[in-house]
């Protein structure tokens, strides 16, 4: 059976491509489904690809991760939470009970940005961060969980 990597971005991601480029980068959000395609083939595996606007859905679709990581379905979760990143403990919570391996990502470097983007309550239940690599980070990511998967 191919295994699965999931990948979810959160509010606003949906806008990519058509609103600060300067920031962001000319990619869209289809555009960055089709890097994580050619990624997630290079390791093997099958893709699922979600956006939402939505914090509720965000932490169904971590829960979901979790039965399917348990169940040796998928190989783990590449997350770009946007800006619930810096106000969601309820998505801190989801990833902690959920037990499944996310690397948290951040197209910008957030850290160089404004100071309310420095605070992640994502990072503390991350297996990983990647941030300020640009759309490419997606890809990086899918590496990173694959280099995961293989250490053990
Ligand atoms: O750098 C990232 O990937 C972020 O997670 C993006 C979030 C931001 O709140 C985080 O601090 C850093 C924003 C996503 C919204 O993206 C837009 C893209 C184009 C136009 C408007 C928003």
């Amino acid at each position: 059976m191919m295994k699965k990597a999931l990948v979810l971005n959160g509010p606003n991601l949906n806008l990519l491509g058509t609103r600060e480029p300067a920031v962001y980068g000319a990619h869209t959000l289809a555009d960055v489904e089709a890097l994580c395609s050619e990624a997630c083939t290079k390791q093997g595996y099958a893709l699922d690809f979600r956006q939402s606007n939505h914090e509720g859905e965000l932490i169904d679709w971590i829960h979901e991760a979790g039965e399917a990581f348990a169940s040796g379905e998928l190989v783990g979760v590449v997350l770009n939470a946007g800006a619930y990143t810096h106000t969601s403990l309820a998505l801190h919570d989801a990833i902690k009970g959920a037990e499944v391996p996310v690397i948290e990502l951040h197209i910008s470097n957030v850290h160089a940005r404004e100071p309310f983007r420095h605070h992640s309550w994502i990072s503390p239940v991350a297996r990983g961060v990647m941030a300020g690599f640009g759309v490419r980070g997606y890809a990086l990511a899918i590496a990173g969980l694959a280099l995961l998967a293989q250490a053990g």
